[in-house]
């Protein structure tokens, strides 16, 4: 263990099971001295959660926290600031979801439900977070947020749909916030990783292959792993990242600089 995260509260969401990005960034802010906090969609992954802090030897709180629900979350932080003493220095967004009829076939199947839905909670959710953490960031002296996004925001990737349109205005929400929020010295960016079988890539049709293409025609040769993702994501948090805001750093083995 070193001391980069010491002294710092981190709120880490979305974590499901081992595979979870969000699960390997909290591992790494442990590693780093940060106090973690988690918070859970629901009671099914308050279990998991359970049992990996048990199998990791770490003890941290974990909350219940629909991040869909605005008054869920306002009183989230509230627990969150009595767990910390009023202060956090960053929190990570790891959430996304669309109905997943409309994760398959043609864009232009979308429904306008199912807009709605991918775009309430894949990016919405990052508003409602940043606006109900922002007097608790503010208290610490600033603070680091820092999303997951993927390369279907920016290229057609088949499939993706509805979640590419949603992560393009996550990408984009990522820089309106960092506007906002740099005055405060509150920084916000994203990570865009490679493909990973998680719980929300393995459920895609056709995601093995894809995987294993995009490793072989990736500069590094080779998959990358959620505990790469999950470094990166502590970088961003850490103060070692203190110049970079509104920014998206791709952890793709090299993927995304590729013409063909
Ligand atoms: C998801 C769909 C289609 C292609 C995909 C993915 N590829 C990757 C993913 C190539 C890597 C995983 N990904 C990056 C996501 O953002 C997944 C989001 C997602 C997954 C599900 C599955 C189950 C469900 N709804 C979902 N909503 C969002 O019901």
């Amino acid at each position: 263990m070193s001391d980069l995260m010491q002294g710092k509260t981190v709120l880490v969401t979305g974590v499901r099971n081992e595979r979870s990005i969000a699960w390997h960034a909290a591992v790494a802010l442990n590693r780093e001295g940060a106090n973690v906090i988690f918070s859970v969609y629901a009671e099914r992954e308050q279990a998991s959660v359970t049992r990996l802090l048990d199998s990791a030897g770490i003890s941290a709180p974990i909350l219940l926290c629909d991040a869909t629900n605005e008054e869920q979350v306002q009183r989230m932080m509230g627990e969150i600031g009595e767990i910390s003493g009023g202060k956090l220095s960053g929190f990570i967004h790891s959430m996304a979801f669309a109905n997943k009829d409309e994760l398959t076939g043609e864009y232009i199947a979308t429904s306008q439900d199912g807009f709605n839905i991918a775009n309430v909670s894949s990016v919405y959710t990052l508003i409602t977070l940043s606006k109900a953490a922002r007097p608790l960031l503010n208290a610490a002296g600033g603070g680091s947020i820092v999303t997951l996004t993927y390369l279907g925001a920016e290229r057609v990737i088949p499939n993706y749909n509805i979640m590419g349109v949603a992560k393009a205005g996550l990408e984009a929400s990522v820089r309106y916030l960092a506007y906002d929020l740099g005055k405060e010295n509150i920084r916000v960016n994203s990570v865009s990783a490679g493909p990973i079988r998680t719980l929300a890539a393995r459920a895609i049709a056709g995601m093995d292959a894809m995987v294993k293409e995009v490793a072989e025609k990736s500069p590094l040769k080779r998959e990358v792993t959620p505990a790469e993702v999950g470094d990166t994501v502590l970088f961003l948090l850490s103060d070692w990242a203190r110049g970079i805001t509104g920014e998206t750093i791709y952890v793709d083995c090299g993927y995304h600089i590729m013409g063909f």
